[in-house]
């Protein structure tokens, strides 16, 4: 009778066990079904914002853009079979990329004097630029005030420089000298798009009056804000923000010459998000984007978590 009982215990702890194992695979397949779906759902929105972008430029003679673009809006809540769909774009022209520091292995003068100027309109050290070229390029000889290896190797954990382009923002708060205070005073400002032969440009349109204003010494906070307008501003063109009442007598061609290589009135640097909402799970997705005079968008990484903080 005892034994007759363990068996039957044995029995159903068994039955049970295979039974556990048979729903754990099949929630296991069903997430991967869903994780699948979700994917292909993301992609699609993807295409959705290839072809928007496309047609904002098809209808635009100047192709620029502005923070008042229609494609800001992206989709909301969007019902389909089984999910429910989410977009959204950001344009990232609006930050200055510190990889252009560095253009084709050399220093890219006016580039280096932008972000002296930034640094100092955001009352930071203006010798975190040099830190930031010394962290890039490939030399172990630094700037006047700069770090490389020796430093960094002083240092308890220590490490090295990486000798390449940034490849996230957070990277950044490994520079010698720039507190965590610092660091998120500068964040807001800065992105680490990748960068090859060509520097990416800055949309006035979209650029905060601090920036605006670290174009040049002439352009004071007074004139940037009036170049912000309230976030509104929307250039057609480099030479219709040249002629901008507020700045059109202070720059003159050399100045005007000087800038223009930092700026544009277009915004071909994009993240992408989606969110797909399936039964109970949430899929949030991210994609770099850019953009080409044409306005056809590509897909230059892709991430489960967000470019930009
Ligand atoms: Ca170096
Ligand atoms: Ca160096």
């Amino acid at each position: 009778m005892l034994m007759a009982l363990v068996m039957l215990a044995i029995a159903s702890s068994l039955a049970i066990g295979i039974w556990y194992k048979n729903q754990l695979s099949l929630a296991r397949i069903n997430n991967l079904q869903k994780s699948y779906q979700a994917k292909h759902y993301s992609q699609g929105m993807l295409l959705w914002a290839s072809d928007i972008l496309r047609e904002d430029y098809a209808q635009d003679e100047n192709q620029h853009d502005s923070s008042l673009d229609a494609w800001l809006q992206g989709i909301q809540g969007m019902v389909v079979e089984d999910a429910v769909l989410s977009g959204k774009l950001v344009g990232l022209n609006n930050r200055f990329n510190v990889n252009n520091l560095i253009i084709d292995g050399t220093k890219s003068e006016p580039h280096v004097a932008y972000f002296r100027n930034l640094l100092l309109a955001l009352e930071l050290d203006v010798n975190l630029a040099d830190k930031v070229i010394d962290w890039m390029d490939a030399d172990q000889t630094p700037e006047l005030n700069g770090a490389e290896d020796f430093v960094y190797l002083a240092k308890s954990p220590s490490y090295q420089t990486s000798g390449q382009h940034f490849k996230h923002i957070n990277e950044l708060s490994l520079l010698d000298g720039l507190n965590a205070e610092d660091f998120s005073r500068l964040k807001p400002y800065i992105s680490t798009l990748p960068v090859t032969n060509v520097a990416t440009k800055m949309n006035v349109n979209t650029l905060p009056a601090v920036m605006l204003s670290a174009l040049h010494p002439l352009i004071t906070n007074e004139m940037a804000l009036r170049l912000y307008q309230e976030g509104r501003a929307s250039h057609l063109t480099l030479a219709d923000f040249y002629q901008d009442s507020s700045i059109r007598f202070v720059l003159n061609d050399d100045i005007r010459n000087l800038i223009r290589p930092l700026i544009s009135t277009q915004t071909l640097h994009l993240q992408a998000s989606s969110l797909v909402q399936m039964e109970g799970s949430r899929f949030l997705m991210y994609a770099l984007l850019q953009r080409n005079n044409a306005g056809d968008a590509r897909v230059i990484s892709r991430s489960m978590s967000p470019y930009l903080p």
